[in-house]
């Protein structure tokens, strides 16, 4: 049946191939959903890449540069005239490298090509973060006390806004984010010496001196709301993950969904989630975090591209995110309305990390031996096979071991069991670190805040 006019995808947006601007697990990952889609594919690598997996199943593969990540992987010269050398008609960035930069995005649509993901102005907006607060305040979406504005210069108005807000308070860059450039400013006779070094950090690190502030919060919880949002006015949310259990902002264990939310809690900051994107005319997969501490949620940034952690949303409501991200960038209509989208049962995500367990420095090296968990419930995104050599220049993420079963409890025995059954030698890995998370009672009972895996690493060290 010939699509009808409306549900069609808008000329400019039509390609039929996809260059996967990405490496590891989730090029692998990508390339699998442009296959399913009928689309072909462009895989691209590093020198330190030209034995990857991914590359021999793409439709074409292409070394862009050295090894080193600014001379490939976020050479976006390189990568836009491969594409166009390849006849690739989109580009996919993944996660990280450059896949939430404004200018990249600019740059890919100016070529001609589509950029799978927001327009460069929406991730403009989120990528400042007080541009990010002031439109969700907009919104009515709830935000952490203090001012949608930067911080202004005269000393006493800085005082005053302080006391206005209440100690403790946290000082924030707004070119930061992901935990860079923050600081913590107890009391008052600390605030002008945390400001003087946040601004000049700032200035440094991200080109930007401007700063805001924010009443801290002690004991949150990372809650995150997945949505996507069309080119024609629709936006859904697909739930919500925690992801409260990370060390030094690396999140190492997330759920879906987070447990002990009642969905009449959640419910209305998901709809006003939903209701941001359409003020702000959002298009593309997105993810608003959260704090969620003493029964209240507070937003406190915006991811505006896939994330690592997909999976798990992926698991509970039966979306294929990434198919539905590359389908609304073809310029197709959202085939889902907010009342289709459920949540079914429990899910969990371990990364899989090569790092020493002492140190958490990456662990480069041959996999010697492999074996991975099958069975009913149980998915596993890698791009490693035994023989891989896991080369010291990019993140030490080697796979995700993925979880489903109808409630939370059953989901940790899983994971016991897929952890069990997950086997890398040759090179030292996070595995008997997760085991022994996995048994951990508190964690068990849904009792964990953002703190908690750092401390119960300090008190499994002592022991
Ligand atoms: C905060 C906060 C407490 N109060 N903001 C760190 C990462 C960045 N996305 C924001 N972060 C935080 N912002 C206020 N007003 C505590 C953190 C924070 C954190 C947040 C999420 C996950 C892990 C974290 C670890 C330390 C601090």
């Amino acid at each position: 049946m010939p699509e009808t006019l409306e549900h069609s995808a808008a000329a400019g947006h039509r390609f039929d191939t996809v260059l996967i601007a990405n490496r590891g697990e989730i090029a692998a990952r990508i390339q699998r959903a442009c296959r399913e889609l009928g689309l072909k594919t462009v895989a691209i690598c590093s020198e330190a890449d030209r034995e990857a997996p991914y590359g021999s199943t793409a439709d074409s593969f292409l070394c862009i540069g050295p090894s080193t990540a600014a001379k490939s992987y976020l050479n976006q010269h390189a990568i836009i005239l491969t594409a166009r050398l390849a006849g690739a008609g989109a580009i996919h960035p993944g996660y990280g490298f450059l896949s939430e930069n404004a200018a990249f995005a600019d740059a890919v649509e100016k070529a001609g090509l589509v950029f799978i993901g927001p327009t460069a102005s929406s991730i403009a907006i989120m990528g400042d973060k007080i541009s990010a607060k002031r439109a969700m305040m907009a919104a009515g979406v709830p935000c952490v006390p203090g001012p949608d504005t930067a911080l202004p210069d005269d000393p006493a108005t800085i005082e005053r806004i302080a006391l206005e807000i209440g100690y403790p308070i946290i000082i924030k860059a707004a070119g930061g984010g992901g935990g860079r450039g923050m600081r913590v400013v107890p009391k008052a006779d600390l605030l002008h010496e945390a400001i003087a070094l946040t601004r000049e950090e700032a200035r440094k690190a991200f080109g930007s001196p401007s700063l805001y502030m924010e009443k801290f919060l002690e004991h949150p919880r990372h809650i995150e709301i997945q949505v996507i949002c069309d080119d024609h006015g629709n936006a859904l949310w697909l739930g919500h993950r925690d992801c409260s259990m990370q060390r030094r902002h690396q999140k190492v264990v997330e759920e879906a969904p987070a447990a002990g939310i009642a969905p009449d809690i959640i419910q209305p900051v998901g709809l006003a989630c939903v209701k941001a994107c359409l003020q702000i005319g959002y298009r593309g997969v997105g993810t608003f975090e959260f704090l969620y501490e003493d029964g209240a949620f507070y937003f406190i940034e915006m991811n505006t591209r896939l994330q690592v952690e997909h999976p798990v949303t992926e698991m509970t409501s039966g979306v294929d995110i990434v198919q539905a991200q590359i389908r609304v960038a073809q310029g197709h209509v959202l085939d889902l309305i907010q009342g289709d989208v459920t949540c079914e049962g429990h899910s969990f995500e371990c990364r899989i990390n090569a790092e020493d367990p002492e140190s958490f420095l990456p662990s480069a090296g041959v996999v010697t031996h492999l074996a991975l968990p099958a069975g009913p419930g149980i998915r596993v995104d890698t791009h490693i096979h035994a023989g891989y050599k896991v080369s010291p220049y990019y993140d030490s993420l080697i796979a995700k071991l993925i979880v489903h079963a109808p409630t939370r409890a059953e989901a940790m025995a899983r994971m016991r069991e897929a952890l069990a059954g997950t086997e890398v030698e040759g090179i030292s890995t996070n595995i008997p670190f997760l085991r022994a998370l996995f048994e951990d009672g508190a964690f068990a009972r849904g009792e964990t805040d953002i703190h908690y895996l750092e401390q119960w690493l300090k008190l499994r060290r002592a022991a």
